[in-house]
């Protein structure tokens, strides 16, 4: 027997309205159902949204420091917890065993900041351009956060968004994807056995239309917090610009590594490994494209190839394993879509380029990890987001060509340069339009307690992560206290 699980709404487990359900299923083998879990719809979605904005009214007024403690708590009770949920994260979606770990850590890194972030909060004060008066700005929670999170990272992105909301003062409708509903129900136990109120959090699983919608078009939920394709995230911020929604939009990634002619080629190549098929290439921070100079471009492709055929698929429960299966069927046949659209387009496969189906391997969504030589930068393969263990190598004859070829791309989310040379480290940091640089190290890697966001069709500005998603979760209310005792004119009385 599986195990069923529900949706919390208005502070109860409780079945969707319809009764009609979903299988979540393990992506290392198929025949594993993880959990069966309720498929939702508007009706949920409104009484969610209804216990939530009941919950604000109480909420709001809770110290800001008081609400960091209960978060603290929940990193607390996730550290206990870590293996537990760690193993469950693999099982839904696939990533090895310590990538799921570190997406643990993620959270309770996520969890220990906010208690920080809730004794911050810090406003401004502001010199009066009238005597006997005082300006200052003060932050102030906003109302009903809708947040949907993707699958790739199942416990670190929902403690991205829920965590800043909720130590904001906000109150939460939560909808998680449905490949990885279990994590986001674990994560729910947490906060709740931490002390946030019932009603403040809720939960609702099912689709992106039955119940992503919805959140997006309700009128009572005053933002919007979503992580995912540039495709989708552009109809959500179309839907909410309906009725001017604070909107937070982290989407797609093109991510580019250059690996110069004078750079630690070990060191580069260990940071393209992990960057193109950690996560089995599915991060938004996935290296996808390597830009290597002509100088060294054949040795480090001889490097590149013989590493990569060391790297051992299978499932990630497995300790001695270093890449998890790919979420799901679709996900499997994109990969391969676009593996067939790089080699009609003229590239070189240099190996992969099929699913990996030896022994028990074929109950799951294996791919082999994929590497396209002579990339040219038009190429579909090398503009295009494939969310999956596929890597274009394209060569170029200067630092210029590489932050040229770099930067042509529709996103803008990470990048990565390795070179000794710190003037082109530099340089590269102040020409490349992403919202991530790393020198020296991989595409992947981002510290929650860092803005993490992307530039063009990556987002729409706002960052998550550190102090600036604090900024996204509160609203900031300008105060001016006249202790004249007079009316005083501004821009009159003083001239
Ligand atoms: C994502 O790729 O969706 O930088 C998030 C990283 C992670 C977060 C990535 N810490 O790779």
């Amino acid at each position: 027997m599986s195990k069923e699980y529900k949706n919390f709404i208005n502070g109860e487990w409780v079945d969707s309205v319809t009764g009609e359900t979903f299988e979540n299923r393990n992506p290392a083998n198929w025949d594993e159902v993880v959990g069966v879990f309720p498929k939702s719809n508007k009706e949920d979605v409104d009484k969610a949204v209804a216990g939530a904005r009941h919950a604000f009214k109480e909420w709001r007024l809770v110290p800001s420091p008081e609400r960091g403690e209960i978060m603290k708590k929940a990193g607390d009770i996730m550290v206990q917890r870590k293996e537990k949920i760690s193993r469950v994260m693999t099982r839904e979606m696939g990533k090895v065993i310590a990538e799921t770990r570190g997406d643990t850590q993620e959270g309770i890194d996520t969890a220990y900041y906010a208690f920080g972030e809730g004794r911050r909060m810090f406003g401004q004060t502001v010199p009066s351009e009238l005597p006997n008066k005082f300006n200052m700005t003060t932050h102030i929670p906003i109302g009903v956060a809708g947040l949907i999170s993707p699958w790739n990272f199942p416990m670190a992105i929902p403690t991205w968004k829920i965590f800043p909301a909720l130590t904001c003062g906000n109150t939460v409708v939560f909808k998680p994807a449905s490949d990885t509903p279990a994590t986001a129900t674990l994560f729910i136990e947490v906060l709740l056995e931490a002390g946030v109120p019932p009603l403040a959090i809720n939960i609702v699983h099912g689709t992106g239309t039955a119940v992503g919608i919805p959140i997006v078009e309700h009128p009572d939920i005053d933002l919007i917090s979503f992580t995912g394709s540039s495709q989708v995230g552009k109809i959500i911020n179309e839907k909410a610009g309906k009725s001017l929604k604070r909107v937070s939009l982290e989407l797609g990634g093109k991510n580019a590594e250059i690996i110069m002619d004078d750079a630690d080629l070990h060191l580069a190549l260990e940071g393209a490994l992990w960057g193109a098929f950690g996560t089995t290439g599915q991060r938004c921070t996935a290296t996808s494209r390597l830009i290597v100079h002509e100088k060294i471009y054949k040795k480090f492709v001889d490097l590149l190839l013989e590493s990569t055929q060391k790297l051992k698929l299978g499932n990630g429960l497995d300790e001695s394993v270093d890449v998890g299966p790919v979420v799901n069927r679709g996900q499997l046949e994109t990969v391969h879509s676009y593996v067939e659209i790089g080699k009609q387009e003229g590239a070189t496969l240099l190996c992969g380029g099929e699913p990996d189906e030896t022994g028990d391997l074929k109950k799951g969504f294996f791919y082999k990890p994929t590497i396209f030589v002579d990339v040219n930068r038009n190429m579909r393969i090398a503009r295009e987001e494939i969310f999956g263990p596929v890597l274009s190598v394209i060569k170029v004859a200067s630092f210029d060509e590489a932050i040229d070829v770099l930067n042509d791309t529709d996103y803008g989310l990470s990048s990565s340069i390795y070179t000794r040379d710190v003037n082109n480290a530099f340089r590269a940091m102040r020409d490349i339009q992403a919202g991530i640089t790393y020198i020296n190290g991989p595409t992947i890697g981002a510290e929650c307690h860092m803005p993490f966001g992307g530039v063009k069709e990556t987002g729409n500005g706002h960052r998550e992560g550190g102090w600036a998603v604090y900024d996204f979760f509160s609203e900031t209310k300008t105060v001016y206290v006249d202790y004249s005792g007079k009316l005083q004119k501004a821009q009159i009385d003083n001239r």
